[in-house]
């Protein structure tokens, strides 16, 4: 008789489970088929896979390099050390704690360690750019502390700092919460600290989708200006989906102990590897190159469109994401999607600043740009899918037409391989 479990543990996925091997199968064909416009996606390099894929999945590693809660952690140690070495390197931060799972669990992570229930948390209107997290009355985040909510500027659909002034002087939040989910604007974190500082709060940035641009110098950086910063790690930053958190050295302490044991248990160790390799990556010329193509060829992008009549809200972009407007089109943001994930073109609905329409519906689409154009997109090709989305748009009821542009989509993704190794 064969030791117990020993067959099964070496059968390659394909063999011990078809079912679910051909799921993922399909998942990869629809990934290279289809144009990735979704702004907070992107496709993860074959390191970042591998790192993912690791043995360190099975590592138990509680509490900080050094000093864990259980045996056997003397490699993961190094790993987890290295992830925090290049963040401080990427970023310049004091102090960086790389443990969180995701973008959300290091905001209310952040948040924990900050605030007390019931303290006043200022962050932007969720239907203006904010996050879930940053105080929408069903997160938690909302739930237990007293939200006031700044917004864009209802002309400029720019963020209104003076009006951030005078809710801060008003209110006298603990926190300000800065840095957003979609808003295409440079965000100016000195105004920020310069409110922050007259009103006595706190200022936090979340930087999950501009991660990679900060990392590259083509948005600021929020760090020197900032007691926290948050961000997600597979956006911009093209690494494995998580999280992490950067803060001045005297809220460390805080900040760990609010991640481990106050909201989390064992790390990821195979997700903190793989956010090493992204970590390093990031400082290489060669994903500064990426990053100033990402911001080009979502302008690029965003101009087809506004010259095909589509309105950009805040006239325009300066990031990797633009919010269009569809309220001239006689299409609502959910129509929109649908119609263009018909052609194979993957992007979400939005709600428009001051729309009067139904969340789940929503008057907006969202665009970006980092997933086409680290699959080789440059501005032509950015230029082309404009034009292929206001021909679906303007052919939504020829189904003929639509057909011919699914294959103009499949014909332009052909020339840019993904995941050829795969
Ligand atoms: N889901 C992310 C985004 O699409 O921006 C935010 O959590």
């Amino acid at each position: 008789m064969s030791p117990v479990g020993r067959e099964w543990r070496r059968e390659p996925l394909y063999h011990l489970d078809p079912e679910l091997n051909g799921l993922l199968r399909s998942e990869l064909i629809r990934q290279q088929e289809t144009l990735e416009l979704i702004a907070s996606e992107n496709f993860a390099s074959r390191a970042v896979l591998e790192a993912t894929g690791s043995v360190l999945t099975n590592k138990y590693a509680e509490g900080l390099p050094g000093a864990r809660y259980y045996g056997g952690c003397d490699i993961v140690d190094q790993v987890e050390q290295l992830a925090i070495d290049r963040c401080k390197a990427v970023f310049g931060a004091e102090h960086v704690n790389v443990q969180p799972h995701s973008g959300s669990s290091a905001n209310l992570a952040a948040l924990f360690a900050l605030l007390d229930p019931g303290d006043t948390l200022m962050g932007m209107e969720l239907t203006h750019g904010g996050h879930l997290t940053h105080g929408l009355d069903i997160n938690y985040s909302g739930r237990t502390y007293d939200v006031v909510r700044y917004h864009v500027h209802r002309v400029t659909e720019t963020i209104d700092y003076d009006e951030v002034r005078e809710l801060a002087l008003t209110r006298r939040p603990k926190l300000i919460i800065c840095g957003y989910s979609s808003y295409p604007r440079i965000v100016d974190w000195a105004a920020f600290r310069a409110i922050a500082d007259e009103c006595g709060a706190l200022l936090l940035a979340d930087i999950a989708h501009i991660a990679g641009l900060i990392a590259a110098g083509v948005h600021p950086n929020p760090v020197p200006y900032c007691d926290v910063v948050t961000s997600t790690t597979h956006k911009t930053l093209t690494g494995p989906r998580a999280g992490l958190i950067m803060c001045r050295q005297e809220h460390a302490r805080a900040i760990d102990r609010a991640v481990f044991p106050g909201m989390q248990g064992g790390p990821l160790m195979h997700v903190i590897a793989a956010k090493a390799v992204c970590l390093k990556i990031a400082q290489s010329e060669e994903f500064h190159r990426l990053q100033r193509q990402i911001v080009v060829n979502c302008l690029a992008l965003a101009e087809t469109l506004a010259a095909g009549g589509v309105r950009l809200v805040s006239g325009g972009t300066d990031v990797h994401l633009a919010l269009l407007d569809l309220r001239s089109t006689g299409l609502n943001g959910l129509q929109c999607q649908d119609l263009l994930e018909s052609v194979g073109i993957t992007a979400n609905r939005n709600v428009v600043p001051f729309e009067a329409g139904k969340f789940n519906v929503a008057s907006g689409l969202r665009v970006g740009s980092p997933a086409v154009t680290t699959r080789g997109f440059m501005e032509p090709e950015m230029r082309h899918t404009g034009e292929l989305i206001l021909r679906a748009i303007a052919a939504r009821d020829d189904a003929v037409a639509l057909a011919e542009i699914r294959r103009e989509v499949l014909d332009l993704l052909d020339r840019f391989p993904l995941y050829e190794f795969l």
